[in-house]
């Protein structure tokens, strides 16, 4: 069953469900392991990615998404995957993209030919890539775990590299981001800091498990991090400095149990105003332990700074800005799919593949405050079909029909315009595909005139 199928019985049985869903935020792939980073007004997402019908941690490359409005999700494909080091074999794991004086420092942990697991560090201008290897060999490889790195810069300039499993470590880096100072340090992993385990007790000292989350918010540090044994729930500890001692706080969310995965992962950020806690379940169809997807939930911190019980939805969270249509909007700007998948190709970047009869994409919080007299696309298509616009449900007011023509290629890109019905206000806008047999057409961006 390819994803394909997947999300089309998805489709099906959880009609309903779909329409209100925004959880998990990717569903043209499983997504894991998220790295969310707010820059300049937007906020980057980077996750891992699980192959589909994966039975192990199979992963090659990296994934980057973008958003101003935290419910609509661009798609910018892969910019780091194990090909960019060459020394690299398998396990592209849990990372963590940073920005420093002017470049994007991305540390990743893969397994190293002849070494074992290892975090390298690749650089870039851009934070949708492409990165490319900073050093041409691992940054740190300390013996064992060396897994899941969590990277901040305090306000004094100096920047941490945190990671481990089953051990919690640490690095001071240098001011170049893709060297450390000093030696690695092991964080005494005690029940004040870490908590006790639920069970293996007798093998691992603490609850801690993995994939560090590190960062300061008020003065106070804190490091969350999946706890357990497994399968794994989110804690957090604090501490009054950034190298500890670690105080043990709380369960922020606790072992997901319908739709979870055995692992999770947690990342943090402040946004427009707004707190986001990130994570990842097995929730979509085909999902599991090995073949996840990242969600996403908006809290507050209480008053004394400390995390509350953040529960898993489906609904997801709320748009905190709305998209703007009269500029070109990229196809893979998406807020929910079903059917359809992403291509990246050199000359048209990324764009909308495997659109068949029946699929949609949905665009939420679109803002028609001018109005729109017409609806344009830029398709490349052999077969043609049509473009139904609807709003606020896969069969809600049609309010124009773009006719899709045969453009000479599926790399063949065209305009294709239609008329649209009087439209004002916010509404959630469905792209509902129609056609005969097979993939219709590929779809590159669109944009509402008025
Ligand atoms: O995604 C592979 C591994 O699974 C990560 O490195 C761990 O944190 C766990 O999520």
């Amino acid at each position: 069953m390819n994803m394909k199928t997947i999300q089309l019985l998805f489709a099906v049985s959880f009609l309903g469900f779909t329409a209100k869903a925004q959880n998990p935020i990717v569903q043209t792939i499983y997504t894991a392991d998220p790295a969310p980073m707010v820059h300049n007004d937007t906020v980057w997402l980077y996750t891992g990615h699980d192959e589909d019908k994966s039975t192990w941690f199979t992963m090659k490359e990296w994934r980057c998404y973008s958003s101003t409005d935290m419910v609509n999700w661009r798609d910018h494909g892969a910019p780091l995957s194990l090909k960019t080091f060459s020394w690299a074999e398998k396990d592209a794991w849990a990372g963590q993209c940073i920005y420093r004086n002017g470049k994007f420092y991305f540390y990743v942990p893969v397994h190293a030919k002849g070494l074992g697991m290892s975090i390298g560090v690749a650089v870039s201008d851009r934070p949708d890539g492409p990165f490319v290897d900073a050093l041409g060999k691992p940054l740190v490889h300390s013996g064992s775990g060396d897994i899941d790195p969590t990277v901040f810069i305090d306000d004094d300039g100096q920047a941490y590299l945190y990671w481990g499993n089953p051990y919690l470590k640490y690095v001071k880096l240098n001011e170049d981001m893709i060297s450390y100072s000093g030696e690695v340090v092991t964080v005494p992993l005690t029940k004040e800091g870490f908590n006790v385990r639920y069970k293996d007790v007798d093998k691992r000292p603490s609850a801690y498990e993995e994939g560090p989350w590190f960062y300061k918010r008020n003065g106070l540090y804190y490091l969350l991090y999946p706890a357990g044994g497994v399968p794994e729930h989110i804690a957090y500890s604090t501490s009054k400095g950034p190298t500890g001692p670690w105080k043990y706080r709380d369960t922020i969310m606790r072992v997901i149990q319908k739709g979870g995965a055995f692992t999770n992962h947690p990342g943090v950020i402040d946004y427009k105003g707004r707190s986001y806690f990130f994570y990842h379940n097995g929730a979509l169809p085909g999902g599991g332990g090995f073949t996840r997807s990242v969600c996403v939930e908006e809290f507050q911190y209480n008053a004394d700074g400390s995390i509350p019980r953040i529960e898993p939805t489906v609904a997801g969270v709320a748009p905190v800005s709305n998209l703007n249509p009269y500029k070109w909007v990229e196809a893979e700007t998406i807020a929910w799919e079903v059917g359809v998948e992403t291509a990246w190709d050199n000359s048209t970047g990324m764009y909308v593949i495997d659109i068949d009869n029946g699929d949609y994409i949905k665009v939420r919080s679109v803002d028609f405050k001018k109005g729109a007299k017409s609806f344009a696309a830029e398709i490349a298509s052999l077969s043609g079909g049509a473009i139904e616009i609807r709003l606020n449900s896969p069969d809600g007011i049609l309010i124009g029909t773009c006719d899709i023509n045969n453009t000479g290629g599926l790399q063949s890109w065209k305009k294709q315009s239609c008329k649209v019905k009087k439209v004002k206000g916010i509404h959630d806008v469905y792209f509902v595909f129609k056609g005969g047999e097979g993939h219709l057409f590929n779809f590159n961006r669109w944009k509402f005139n008025n």
